[in-house]
């Protein structure tokens, strides 16, 4: 039994949660994203990858100025605010990010900047027809609490996601020429099948795309609070080509220093960008088009997950119907939220949150499946042994089936990780769970340690000797989903140092 192969040399991943809006403090929801992306990075860093994981915080756009003025502070002070919020939620879940960005720094407001200078610097060199930035009057429906435009015609609308009237812009602003990527994305999502997941999600985007793709405004004059545009400052940029340059920004784009462009040159591409689905065009269609527009690499893959349902309808702070993760942590722990989510769940689809459900997988599953045999388990190594099980000879006494379904587990574990099958992943380590609980019911440990034949101790040993080496190796395979626990078990087993 070995842990999943590191390979030699490390190669990267980048992976990225939304950076999420700071108008309002996080939920469920948005920890759902920021569970599965830190289940990820330590997956891969325990198969021997250099991770870089980035999160942070949308702090810009009208609904951020609404909130504030609805609060009677400015909107620096309400990010400041939720921003510290999100940062404290994050180090309570234990999240293992490596880079937090935040779009109202100044780094990030210099990224932006490059990249559509850059961007206006290549139209230079393409006919007028073909430039990728320009200026134009716009007039459109919105919905702000969205972030959506709703439509391009003046005619009152309601929003398709929140259902709420949208508001009426009419504006000059600068517009990226999207329309002239629709080849380049279909090409895109034909050539490299991976680069949008689910594959039904791909064939969503793709027939939108098919359909004919509307030039989309990335500035406005209206508000104020966001990132002057560089030599028009009374424009200021429009959230998506704002928000989706924090990939880059957050991991060094455009800054001065060496350390930063050296990490910037061996991070990007992002190997992975994980959103949820009502964002997936911005993602998947919008993103790829800014960069090739700038020509600079695309992201590999876009795996947009479903929903966490409250009641089926979709947990939004805009809803109101949230659940939080504090109170939860707090009486269960880190580890049986993150079970349940990624268990529960079937990863891409949407999924029902019910603290019901919550409380029995914490109870069948980590309480009285694994806990109660990690406890039974080493009750009886202290107890039979004074807690030092002998190593038994390779192949002497041993329960084969509890090795088979080991190596099965671990099979299983790098398969469905591979496709982000999470629930599939735990579901294998699980079945490790189960078989040795039934082994040791089959084999009677507290019988055998009645008996006065020495063959009789022998299996003794080779018994727990078996169920320790399996709880040991239990540990590293659940330790990306349940790292407190598993850390612990590891110790108490007698392991040193860090599980990874
Ligand atoms: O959209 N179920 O920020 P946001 C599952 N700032 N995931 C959920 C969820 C739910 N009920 N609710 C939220 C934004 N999420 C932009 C993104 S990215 C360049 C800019 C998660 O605060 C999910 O990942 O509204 C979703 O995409 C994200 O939070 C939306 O966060």
């Amino acid at each position: 039994m070995s842990p999943p192969s590191a390979p030699k040399d490390k190669p990267k991943f980048y992976l990225t949660t939304p950076i999420y809006y700071a108008n309002s403090r996080p939920h469920v929801g948005s920890a759902y994203t920021t569970i599965v992306c830190d289940v990820i990075a330590r997956y891969k860093r325990m198969c021997g990858y250099d991770v870089a994981y980035l999160t942070g915080t949308d702090e810009h756009g009208v609904n951020i100025e609404r909130a504030a003025e609805a609060k009677g502070i400015t909107p620096q002070q309400l990010v400041d605010a939720n921003e510290a919020i999100f940062r404290d939620l994050w180090k309570l879940l234990g999240i293992t990010h490596t880079d937090f960005i935040r779009t109202t720094s100044a780094e990030h407001a210099r990224a932006v900047e490059k990249l559509v200078l850059r961007t206006l610097e290549l139209d230079r060199g393409r006919p007028d027809a073909e430039k990728a930035i320009y200026k134009a009057k716009y007039e459109g429906r919105y919905c702000i609490y969205d972030n959506l435009y709703v439509s391009d015609t003046p005619e009152p609308a309601n929003c398709p996601t929140c259902g709420r009237d949208a508001e009426l812009i009419s504006e000059e602003n600068y517009f990226f020429r999207l329309s002239a990527y629709q080849g380049k994305l279909l090409e895109l999502y034909k050539n490299h099948p991976e680069f949008i997941q689910p594959d039904f999600r791909r064939n969503e985007v793709r027939s939108f795309v098919e359909s004919g793709l509307k030039d989309v405004s990335i500035s406005r004059k209206t508000i104020k609070w966001g990132i002057p545009w560089p030599g028009d400052p009374e424009h200021v940029f429009y959230v998506w080509y704002d928000a989706l340059t924090s990939y880059m920004s957050g991991i060094g784009y455009a800054s001065e220093s060496k350390k930063d462009e050296e990490k910037f040159a061996k991070f990007w591409p992002a190997d992975l960008h994980m959103i949820g689905k009502e964002i997936i065009r911005f993602h998947a269609v919008y993103w790829p088009a800014f960069l090739m527009a700038a020509e600079l690499p695309l992201p590999k893959q876009i795996f947009a997950h479903g929903w966490l349902l409250f009641e089926q309808e979709k947990m939004s702070k805009s809803k109101g119907n949230v659940a939080y993760p504090e109170p939860i942590v707090k009486v269960l722990g880190n580890d049986a939220l993150r079970y349940y989510l990624l268990r529960e769940v079937v990863f891409g689809q949407d999924g029902n949150f019910s603290r019901e459900a919550l409380i029995t997988r914490y109870n069948a599953d980590l309480a009285n499946g694994l806990g109660n045999l990690a406890s039974r388990t080493l009750a009886m190594i202290e107890k039979y042994f004074a807690g030092d099980v002998p190593a038994i000879p390779e192949g002497s006494h041993q329960k084969v089936e509890v090795q088979q379904v080991a190596s099965a587990a671990l099979q299983a574990v790098g398969q469905h990780m591979a496709s982000y099958n999470f629930s599939g992943a735990v579901q294998a380590i699980w079945q490790l769970v189960g078989a040795v609980d039934q082994y040791i019911a089959e084999s009677k440990p507290w019988k055998l340690a009645e008996s006065s034949d020495p063959e009789d101790r022998k299996k003794l040993g080779a018994v727990l000797w078996t169920a320790g080496q399996a709880l040991r190796f239990v540990s590293i395979l659940a330790h990306p989903f349940i790292p407190e626990s598993t850390q612990q078990l590891w110790d108490r087993l007698g392991q040193s140092g860090r599980v990874a």
